[in-house]
C-alpha cells in the first residue's frame, strides 16, 4: 500500500468502528413484562479499540494488517461509578487468553467505549494461565472487590493431557478500577471453584462468599450447587465450612450444574439473586439464567425459588463460540430502582436487558416454584387458565 492508500484504509476502518460504537440501541418490540431486551448487543469484539488490534504505523505495518486479534467480548462484571455505567468485560484474544477491560457508557444501554488500556491484573506467586468472569462488588468495608476465576494447568494431569485445568477464585481490590491490589486466592475444601461471588455486607462480622464447588474443571462431580461460606479475613480468605444453599436438581434447568451470577441486589423484601443453570441436551450443554430471593439477615436462606428460567438464549444469542449459552456476572441497580442486567450470549458478545426492582420482586415472589414433575406443573397452569377464563367470562357478561 502507498502511504495515501494506507491513510484512506485507516480512515475507512475508523469511520466504521466509530459508527458501531456510537450506534443507538433500541428496545425490542416485544417484552414479557419481566424485562426488556434490546436489539443490539452492547459490546462485541468489534467494539475494542482499533489501536488494541492494529499497528497503526505505516512504516511497521504498511499493509494495515490486524496484528493482535480479539475473538470475543462477553461475561462482564458491572458497577455504577461517578455517574457512569462501567462494565469489566471478559475480552478474549485470538490467542484464547482472556483479560479484563473496562468499558463505560453514559446510560448503560449503548455508546460503550473501552478505556485506553485493559486491566493488568497483578499475579500471585503462582501466575494465572487464564482469568475470566469477574464479579465487581462494592463491599461495606469501603473497597470495590473483583472476584474472578483463575485457571492454571492441572499439575496432576498426565503429560499427554494438555487441557485439564484447575479453577480457583482470584481476589483483587480497587477504589477506581484502575489500580488493583491482588490478594491471595480463596481457599476452600473443594478441589476446584468457579463462579465465586462476595456478598456485599458482612455476615456475623465475617466476609461471606457464594461458591460453586466442583470436582473437575467442567464436570461438577459431587459439587455443582451454589455454596455459602464465611471467612474471617479477605486478605487471606479461607472458608472452613461450605454449605449448599441452592442445589442442582433432576429434570430442571439446573440439572447438571449452576452458579451465582453477580452479587445480589438488596431490597426491602430480601436479596435478589441471579444465577445460571445448566442442563444437558443431545446438542450439548444449555445455559440459562434463573433467579431466587434470599433472606435479608441470613442471605444463605432462600425465601422464594421461581421455577424454570428467567432468561434463555433467543435468536442470534443462540449461536457463538459456545452455542446455546446465556451467562451473567453483572447487573446494576440504579437509584430510581431500574436494573440493568448484563448478560452474554454463547461466550461471544454482551447484551443488556432492563427491568426494575419492583418487577423482579414480583417475578420471584409470584412465579410458582418447580413442582419437579409434569402432574404438578400442569396443575399450576390449569389453575392460571381457570382463573383467567373466569375473569374473561365475567368481563363479557
Ligand atoms: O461456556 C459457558 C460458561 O462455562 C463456564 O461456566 P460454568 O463454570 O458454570 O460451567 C464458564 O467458563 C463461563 O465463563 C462460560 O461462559
Amino acid at each position: 500500500m502507498t502511504r495515501e492508500e494506507f491513510n484512506r484504509a485507516l480512515a475507512r476502518l475508523t469511520e466504521t468502528h466509530e459508527k458501531l460504537i456510537s450506534r443507538p440501541n433500541q428496545r425490542t418490540a416485544e417484552t414479557n413484562g419481566v424485562y426488556q431486551r434490546y436489539i443490539h448487543p452492547v459490546i462485541t469484539a468489534g467494539h475494542t479499540p482499533l489501536f488494541w488490534r492494529y499497528d497503526l504505523c505505516y512504516e511497521t505495518n504498511p499493509h494495515l494488517m490486524e496484528r493482535i486479534g480479539v475473538n470475543a467480548t462477553f461475561n462482564a462484571g458491572a458497577i455504577e461509578l461517578n455517574g457512569k455505567i462501567l462494565v469489566a468485560v471478559r475480552v478474549e484474544g485470538a490467542d484464547r487468553k482472556s483479560f479484563f477491560a473496562i468499558a463505560e457508557s453514559p446510560n448503560g444501554i449503548d455508546s460503550f467505549r473501552f478505556w485506553d488500556y485493559p486491566i493488568e491484573m497483578p499475579e500471585t506467586d503462582d501466575p494465572d494461565i487464564n482469568v475470566y468472569d469477574i464479579r465487581l462488588v462494592r463491599h461495606e468495608d469501603g473497597w470495590i472487590y473483583g472476584l474472578f476465576c483463575t485457571e492454571r494447568k492441572d499439575p496432576d494431569a498426565p503429560r499427554t493431557d494438555t487441557s485439564s485445568a484447575v479453577a480457583a477464585c482470584g481476589i483483587a481490590r480497587t477504589k477506581d478500577l484502575v489500580r488493583w491490589e491482588r490478594l491471595a486466592d480463596l481457599e476452600t475444601g473443594s478441589p476446584q471453584q468457579r463462579n465465586v461471588v462476595l456478598h456485599p455486607e458482612f455476615v456475623d462480622g465475617k466476609y461471606a462468599f457464594y461458591t460453586r464447588p466442583q470436582d473437575g474443571f467442567i464436570d461438577a462431580g459431587s459439587g455443582g450447587g451454589i455454596g455459602w461460606g464465611l471467612s474471617e479475613s479477605i486478605e487471606t480468605a479461607v472458608i472452613d465450612r461450605e454449605s449448599i444453599i441452592d442445589d442442582r436438581a433432576y429434570h430442571t434447568i439446573k440439572e447438571v450444574k449452576n452458579g451465582l451470577g453477580p452479587a445480589p441486589i438488596k431490597t426491602e423484601q430480601g436479596w435478589l439473586q441471579l444465577g445460571h443453570g445448566v442442563r444437558n441436551t443431545a446438542a450439548g450443554l444449555r445455559y440459562v439464567l434463573y433467579m431466587f430471593l434470599s433472606d435479608l439477615l441470613d442471605p444463605n436462606k432462600v425465601l422464594a425459588r421461581p421455577a424454570g428460567y428467567f432468561l434463555a438464549p433467543e435468536g442470534m444469542e443462540r449461536v457463538g463460540d459456545v452455542s446455546n449459552v446465556v451467562f451473567s456476572n453483572g447487573w446494576v441497580k440504579r437509584p430510581g430502582g431500574e436494573v440493568l442486567i448484563y448478560y452474554a450470549s454463547s461466550d461471544t458478545r454482551l447484551h443488556v436487558a432492563t427491568s426494575t426492582v419492583e418487577r423482579l420482586l414480583d417475578y420471584v415472589l409470584h412465579t410458582p416454584q418447580d413442582g419437579l414433575r409434569t402432574g404438578l406443573s400442569v396443575k399450576q397452569r390449569v389453575e392460571l387458565i381457570r382463573k383467567n377464563l373466569e375473569l374473561m367470562r365475567s368481563e363479557r357478561a
